[in-house]
């Protein structure tokens, strides 16, 4: 039975090295901190955020497959993933909740292979270039798909 109130956000392959190099592509804020930050918001949403993170493809087909009909939300960074993963955007084409795509970096103005997501076009919404604060801006969104967040908020 799908919780309307549970919230994945999903990790792919490096994003465990946040913080520890490339701070002017990724900011300074490490994994640990976002996620932590996740859960306080989703508190605030009355969302329950549950985090992980793998660097393998595999286990993160198998997580989003378990959150499918048990989660209400999926958010997803699927790091180096997301351009080359039919396995990733099998597994999220067939989740029945509201995806949102998050990117740190804006993967427009980088490299054109970043330019192409295989995620995208099964995402709900995309959110890139805002750094750690797209997971925010994600929950946000995905409070009002569910109906979490009251009215004129
Ligand atoms: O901008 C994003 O969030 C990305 O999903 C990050 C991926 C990259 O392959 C995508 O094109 C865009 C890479 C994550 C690697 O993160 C690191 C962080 C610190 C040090 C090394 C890697």
């Amino acid at each position: 039975m799908a919780d309307k109130t549970g919230v994945l956000v999903l990790n792919g392959p490096n994003l465990n090295m946040l913080g520890t190099r490339d701070p002017e592509i990724y900011g300074h804020t490490t994994l640990a901190e976002i996620e932590a930050t996740c859960v306080e918001h989703g508190q605030t949403l009355g969302l329950t955020v549950s985090c992980r993170q793998s660097n393998h493809e595999g286990e993160l087909v198998g997580w989003i497959q378990e959150a499918r009909g048990s989660m209400g939300g999926l958010i997803v960074n699927a790091g180096a993933l997301t351009h080359s993963s039919v396995a990733i955007l099998d597994a999220l084409s067939i989740a029945d909740m509201p995806i949102v795509e998050v990117h740190l970096s804006n993967i427009f103005a980088r490299e054109s292979f970043r330019h192409h997501s295989y995620i995208s076009p099964v995402a709900t919404g995309v959110i890139c270039g805002l750094g750690a604060q797209g997971y925010i801006l994600a929950l946000d969104a995905i409070a009002r798909l569910t109906g979490q967040k009251s009215k004129g908020k």
